[in-house]
């Protein structure tokens, strides 16, 4: 393989035997909630997909190789350290070739799964379509590595901060199948509904592993991605999010941001907002998404 693409030992063992392996990524720890939550998160996704039988592979930057299945030390390491890069296709290569420390978005994070040959990915939410896009030309490249790398993608749909309609079309338009676990509707992160569709209801991992399978075996490329809505128990109320929502944004746009500094800006200033509401409600779905994307791997895995 590619010596830039460093494997923990536990991950390569886990490929070689076809055992299931899920992808985790790092721009959630680094940039997504605050220190030392982020930390926590981590190893406790990482715990939970162990508990469901599967091999963790968190994914990170660390002294110029990207690393998959990075160790305790390393991911406090990353964590601790300020000046982290977000990460996503187009700076990978600057990042590395600078030995500076870096966390992987959703878009990175698939990119390095499908070289290193893993299939199932949990995160949170994907990026989208912003819902200024239209001015500011601000679409995640994260619907660019949907489109592009054969990784299951199990998160609780799109955050509610993008234009979601948008942002589904243009799954759509890559061609990058919609599967609901429990719903026909595409969920939006703190919140079950959004009015959207999903291509397809799947009731179980098994039943989204046949159709996972199918679109792979079907000679597709692109990525799938799997909803899977936050608990009931853990949604936030819709009138205080929606009004924390609105002053975040208006925030955003006055202080003329840009680039990849929004996500990460939008989300601490919801934290604020619903004083630290939104964070319970991110580590609850994060929590859930690690779990059945276990399951999917596992299943995949039973039927190869
Ligand atoms: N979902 C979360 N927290 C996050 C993100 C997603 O719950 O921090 C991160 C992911 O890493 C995703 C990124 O890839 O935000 C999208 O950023 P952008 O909109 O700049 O592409
Ligand atoms: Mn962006």
């Amino acid at each position: 393989m590619n010596e830039r693409l460093v494997l923990s030992d536990e991950v390569a063992q886990a490929l070689r035997r076809r055992k299931p392996v899920v992808a985790l990524e790092t721009t959630l720890v680094t940039h997504g909630l605050p220190h030392p939550q982020g930390l926590e998160a981590a190893l406790e996704l990482e715990a939970v997909v162990r508990a469901a039988g599967a091999t963790p592979a968190t994914v990170g930057i660390l002294d110029g190789a990207v690393r998959v299945g990075i160790a305790r030390a390393e991911l406090e390491r990353l964590a601790g350290e300020r000046d982290v890069a977000k990460v996503n296709l187009g700076n990978l290569a600057a990042v590395v070739a600078s030995n500076t420390p870096g966390s992987t978005t959703v878009a990175a994070t698939m990119f390095v799964a499908a070289e290193a040959g893993i299939r199932v990915f949990a995160t949170g939410g994907i990026g989208g379509v912003h819902r200024d896009a239209a001015q500011s030309g601000d679409v995640s490249a994260d619907l660019t590595a949907l489109g592009r790398f054969p990784v299951a993608v199990v998160c609780a749909g799109a955050k509610a901060i993008l234009d979601l309609p948008r942002t589904v079309e243009m799954l759509e338009t890559l061609g990058v199948p919609v599967l609901g676990l429990g719903t026909e509707e595409f969920p939006s992160f703190y919140r079950r509904s959004s009015g959207q569709r999903v291509d397809r209801r799947c009731e179980s991992a098994d039943e989204l592993a046949r159709v996972v399978r199918a679109h792979w075996e079907l000679g597709s490329r692109t990525g799938v991605l799997v909803a899977n809505p936050i608990p009931e128990a853990d949604e936030l109320p819709l009138a205080a999010y929606e009004r924390a929502l609105e002053g975040a944004l208006a925030e955003a746009a006055e202080r003329g941001l840009r680039g990849r500094e929004v996500t990460p800006f939008l989300l601490d200033r919801l934290r604020e907002l619903t004083g630290g509401a939104t964070v319970k409600a991110n580590l609850a779905l994060l929590r859930n998404n690690a779990g059945v994307a276990a399951e999917l791997a596992r299943a995949l895995a039973r039927e190869a």
